[in-house]
């Protein structure tokens, strides 16, 4: 992106006032930022938005949307920013320009020809802001459905349904500065050192405190083992290899899937201690205070048989005690889980226990204890908590009724599983996306084309092309936004925006560039433009107001949403505020007041002989469906992303070879799916188990394989076969 404007553009990340970083979302630290609060991947996260290239009209008529389509993800994102307005008409062959006004005009007569409003989908992803957000949900419940899937049902559904459900608020209960007060972290199913590289700061504070750790995932990842400080200000830069800090005193190499195995095993040696001296091990006055569920908890974890627990987590006796004599050391512990735990058939459940843990414990709202899901896009918690869910929270419902004077629509709408079978069987006929990559990051690839073909339209708002864009309903649109590290200049003047981070600190975001383009707008005010359109005089919204200036927004925001009065004021300080978190101060907002212990049965994973479990991970060098290169350091990998992890003794089962290209093949109740041409990679990976990148392997997640009660696609376990390719 150019040396001095990079330069700028690093020293402007996470500093107050600042552009939060797009590439993770967790927090900054109050006191002491460093001039360089970023990684490695948020540079690249930057760089990649910062892009000197662009992709204008010339592009597009240079190239059919049938060649892009042979293109390869690294490909299309490498031509740069998209720079203006583009539609792709019936029966065309190339995306060609359009003004923005006849794009909005061509969006609401189709939105308004609809039989009903529920034939229309609004995706999001995490990167939109708070202001962007709110304004979005709006216009869509006043067009009159709750379809607004998002990419948070792919991502922590899981955890917003089984904390909401046991400690009445679905995220995070600690703040940053509790790491330092731990005595032990537990990291089960998350990869801070290619995810959320910052983390890894705090866990070497809690580290050089004296805390344990204890890593809870198949593979051996850098960074959770080993660690050297990647920030270029202490002398590392850009490098969590080598000798470093030695960090997790316990790796459990869990099997794929046999996490809640792990859990219930451990909770078993607590109990077990428990009987053996009663009082020392569980803090019953917490439990009879705050807690509920208590006995149906003991008879579930006593019906949970040894045999299984060994079985599904594939581990000895030994280590899971072992792990189960740090919990009981301490006295107070952190757990952090990020899609190792989400992206599973039994993941609330498994959460559940995470908490159940804690409870027994009494290891939560108190300093340098409790529960830390670890949030993926920048925004994504701050994208909810604005409303982009497709069900309603009662309060909220009430409160943008009165605000803005309107019925909402009562029915819930579509997660992103039903929207992909909705669109598949004709139930509905556009797809609106407020950023995200949906074709990419769905389950089940080829489907998720299909559903996307069978649309009358499908609109794009996003940054760079994409496979989502070359997968186009009838008639297709791509509107180009700016980015969060460039300039928004409405009527009011330059404007900022807010995000909310993964430990509820919200904060404020301004650009600091020219933008890529000067037709490119901001996620506002294409909402505002939009809705104007399709809403006509059915509007009770002043959508010029909101577009001209962002404090209209905010103001409303602070009558909406509980936990966000006097937005305006708070968001101008230094470090912004905190949304209400009642866990934290050993408060829970449930119905009966109290946390609940859940009681749930474990089910081992019949894994038929010759199969494995595949799980699907991230590699250092992508975010999400952009893949920047096509290495994996930390891995080993380099040059190409189509591997297979798979241990020794199933590549000699199986008489297969390291290096040989092979087919993966899934098998689900509706059929087989299958991937050509993986090489093998050798990996310290349990038996049974392998491992592919997302979303290379997407086209093998079943559409129908999905976590209960959180509809999240099981991307982390897939009953997979392997065969030399032909
Ligand atoms: N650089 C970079 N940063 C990112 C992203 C990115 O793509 N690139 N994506 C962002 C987003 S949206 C998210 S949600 C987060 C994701 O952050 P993570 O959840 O850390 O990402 P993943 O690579 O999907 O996998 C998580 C880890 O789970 C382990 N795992 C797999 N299956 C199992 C299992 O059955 N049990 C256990 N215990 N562990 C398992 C894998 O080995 C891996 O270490 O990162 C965010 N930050
Ligand atoms: N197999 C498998 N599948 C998975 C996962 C997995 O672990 N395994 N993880 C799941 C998870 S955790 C998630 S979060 C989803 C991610 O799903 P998405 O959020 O839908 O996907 P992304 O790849 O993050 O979206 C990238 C696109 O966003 C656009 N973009 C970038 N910045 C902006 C911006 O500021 N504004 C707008 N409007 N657009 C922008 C760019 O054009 C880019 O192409 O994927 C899920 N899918
Ligand atoms: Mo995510």
């Amino acid at each position: 992106m150019g040396v001095v404007r990079g330069m700028r553009a690093m020293l402007k990340i996470n500093q107050a006032g600042g552009v939060d970083c797009q590439s993770c979302a967790w927090p900054d630290p109050e006191s002491h930022r460093t001039i360089a609060e970023f990684c490695e991947n948020g540079a690249k996260a930057m760089a990649d938005e910062g892009a000197t290239k662009r992709a204008g009209a010339e592009f597009f008529a240079g190239y059919s949307v049938e060649e892009l389509s042979r293109q390869s993800d690294h490909w299309l994102n490498d031509q740069g920013r998209l720079t203006e307005p583009l539609v792709l008409r019936e029966g065309g062959t190339h995306y060609e320009p359009i003004s923005w006004d006849s794009a909005f005009e061509l969006i609401a007569g189709k939105l308004n020809s609809l039989a009903s409003p529920d034939e229309a989908i609004f995706y999001t992803s995490g990167r939109t802001s708070n202001e962007a957000a709110f304004l979005y949900q709006l216009f869509v419940r006043q067009f009159g459905t709750n379809n607004l899937p998002d990419c948070s049902n792919m991502c922590h559904e899981s955890t917003s349904v089984a904390l909401a459900e046991s400690i009445g608020l679905g995220k995070a209960t600690i703040r940053l500065e509790d790491f330092e007060k731990a005595d032990l972290v537990i990291v089960i199913g998350q990869n801070p050192g290619t995810n959320a590289p910052r983390m890894l700061t705090s866990l070497e504070m809690a580290k050089a405190s004296g805390a344990k750790m204890i890593a809870i995932n198949p593979l051996p990842e850098a960074g959770l083992l080993n660690f050297t400080d990647p920030n270029p200000q202490h002398g590392h830069p850009f490098s969590i290899l080598g000798k470093g800090v030695k960090l997790a005193d316990l790796h459990l190499p869990v099997r794929i899937g046999g996490d809640m195995a792990v859990l219930k095993g451990m909770m078993k040696v607590l109990f077990e201690r428990e009987r053996q001296s009663p009082g020392s091990i569980f803090d019953h006055d917490f439990i009879s205070a705050k807690t509920e569920g208590y006995d149906d908890l003991i008879v579930a974890v006593d019906e949970t048989s040894w045999d299984d627990i060994l079985t599904s987590s594939g581990l000895a006796k030994e280590q899971i005690e072992e792990a189960a004599e740090m919990v009981i050391a301490s006295d107070g512990f952190i757990t952090c889980w990020a899609m190792g735990v989400t992206q599973h058939t039994d993941a609330v459940a498994t959460i559940q226990d995470i908490v159940n843990l804690h409870l027994l414990r009494g290891s939560i709202g108190c300093a340098g204890a409790g529960l830390c899901p670890v949030r993926g896009h920048s925004n994504v918690q701050g994208d909810r908590t604005m409303g982009i869910w497709e069900k309603m929270a009662p309060v909220f419902r009430e409160n943008l009724e009165r605000e803005f004077g309107f019925d909402t629509p009562e029915r819930d709408g579509f997660n992103t599983v039903e929207s992909i079978a909705a669109m598949l069987d004709g139930r509905a006929k556009v797809f609106f996306a407020m950023g995200g990559n949906f074709a990419a990051a769905s389950p089940d690839t080829p489907n998720v084309e299909k559903a996307l073909r069978n649309c009358d339209l499908t609109v794009q708002v996003i940054t760079k092309l994409n496979r989502t864009a070359l997968v186009p309903g009838k008639v297709s649109l791509i509107l180009p936004c700016l980015g969060r590290s460039e300039k928004d200049l409405q009527a009011s003047g330059e404007q900022f925006v807010s995000t909310e981070s993964t430990m509820l600190n919200v904060q404020m975001s301004k650009g600091i560039f020219e933008p890529a383009s000067e037709n490119l707008r901001s996620e506002p005010w294409i909402v505002c433009r939009l809705a104007k359109a399709t809403l006509g005089d059915r509007t009770t919204v002043n959508w010029d107001a909101m577009a001209a200036d962002y404090d209209n927004i905010r103001d409303a925001i602070s009558r909406v949403v509980p936990g966000c009065e006097n937005y305006n004021e708070r968001i101008r300080t230094k470090t912004g505020f905190y949304m209400p978190n009642p866990p934290n101060r050993g408060e829970f907002s449930t119905p009966s007041g109290k946390a609940s212990f859940a009681a749930s049965k474990l089910d081992v994973i019949d894994l038929p002989p010759g199969r494995l479990l595949m799980t699907t991970i991230r590699s250092h060098d992508q975010f999400n469906t952009t893949v920047y290169e096509f290495n994996d350091r930390y891995r080993g990998i380099r040059g190409s992303r189509r591997v297979i992890f798979m241990n020794s003794k199933n590549i000699l089962e199986l008489g297969l070879e390291a290096g040989q290209p092979v087919d993966i093949t899934s098998h689900w109740d509706d059929g087989e799916r299958s991937v050509h041409g993986f090489a093998i990679v050798p990996y310290p990976i349990p038996k049974d188990c392998c491992a592919t990148y997302f979303p290379e392997a997407n086209p093998l997640v079943p559409l129908g394989s999905y976590a209960k009660r959180s509809n999240t696609p099981t991307s982390k376990c897939v009953i997979v076969s392997i065969n030399a390719s032909a």
